[in-house]
């Protein structure tokens, strides 16, 4: 799929882009071996949601929780960015502005080099005082102790990520749908598009008159409105872009 695809028209548009925004989910972190969430293979398969990813589950069984978190920092300390991640951190010398808005929380953007990266929801590496509130960074694999506690006030650390039933910080949500609003294009990458409010940046970026490029394998609820859907991996359909632009004035 990925060599016969006509970037023709889409490199059109790039040329023409100034503000570029990019919202990514779990599939563009999928060809560095971490799962997705949904599909055949994907965390919700094996796992409920609701036992795992609520604010009910961690008062319940914070233990639980950890273990399961500390399991998933396992194996995302092992994990390198891939061809997808690296050329979306090129783009940031590539066009004027490129705000990339993930809704994953490996940090493997960081780890590609990307800069201007607003995570929806979270971040694995760091933790966050139940009490104080207090959010430090945590790169310890395993974690020390099980569930961890605050060295400051002795009360139980969480992930600082967002679970199902928690609001986004109003800051990075605020920003984020600014920058869909404000963009010429927005990617939409690797996302299954129905978790909100994520899924309607997309929308927020449309209604404003970007135009939207969609890579992802398999179709989403999406899919129908972007103005280019691109069915393939991120890891090989960026790079081909990135190619194609680097052939035009935009290097
Ligand atoms: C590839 C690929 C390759 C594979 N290349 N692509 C009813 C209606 C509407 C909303 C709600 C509702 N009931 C509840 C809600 C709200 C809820 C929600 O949206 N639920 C829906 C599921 C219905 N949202 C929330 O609760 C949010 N908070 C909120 O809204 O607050 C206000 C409120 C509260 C309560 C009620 C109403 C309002 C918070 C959402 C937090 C999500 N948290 C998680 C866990 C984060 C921490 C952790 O990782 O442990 O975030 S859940 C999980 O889903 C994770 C992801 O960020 C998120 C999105 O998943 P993503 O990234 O799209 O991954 P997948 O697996 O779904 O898709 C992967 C895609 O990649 C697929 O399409 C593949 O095809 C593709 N792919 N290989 C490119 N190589």
């Amino acid at each position: 799929m990925a060599e016969k695809l006509d970037t023709g028209p889409l490199i059109e548009v790039l040329q023409d882009a100034s503000r570029v925004a990019v919202l990514t989910g779990a599939g563009i972190s999928a060809e560095s071996g971490i799962p997705t969430f949904r599909g055949e293979e994907g965390l919700w398969k094996k796992y409920r949601p609701e036992e795992l990813a609520t604010p009910t589950a961690f008062s319940r069984d914070p233990k639980l929780v950890w273990e399961w978190y500390d399991w998933r920092r396992v194996i995302f300390a092992q994990k390198e960015p891939n061809p997808g991640h690296k050329v979306i951190a090129r783009w940031e010398g590539t066009f004027p502005t490129v705000s990339l808005i993930t809704q994953n929380i490996d940090g493997l953007h960081q780890k590609a080099g990307s800069k201007n990266i607003w995570e929806l929801h979270g971040n694995i590496w760091k933790v966050r005082c139940t009490e104080e509130g207090t959010i430090t960074e945590n790169y310890d694999t395993p974690l020390k102790e099980i569930p961890p506690l605050c060295p400051n006030c002795g009360a139980l650390l969480r992930p600082h990520v967002v679970w199902f039933g928690e609001s986004l910080s109003p800051t990075i949500l605020q920003k984020s749908i600014q920058l869909s609003s404000e963009c010429d294009v927005m990617f939409v990458i690797g996302t299954s598009a129905v978790v909100q409010p994520a899924a309607s940046l997309p929308f927020e970026a449309s209604e404003a008159g970007a135009k939207i490029v969609e890579i992802n394998p398999d179709p989403t609820p999406f899919s129908l409105y972007a103005d280019f859907s691109i069915r393939g991996k991120s890891g090989e359909i960026l790079p081909l872009i990135d190619e194609e632009l680097k052939k035009t004035s935009k290097a």
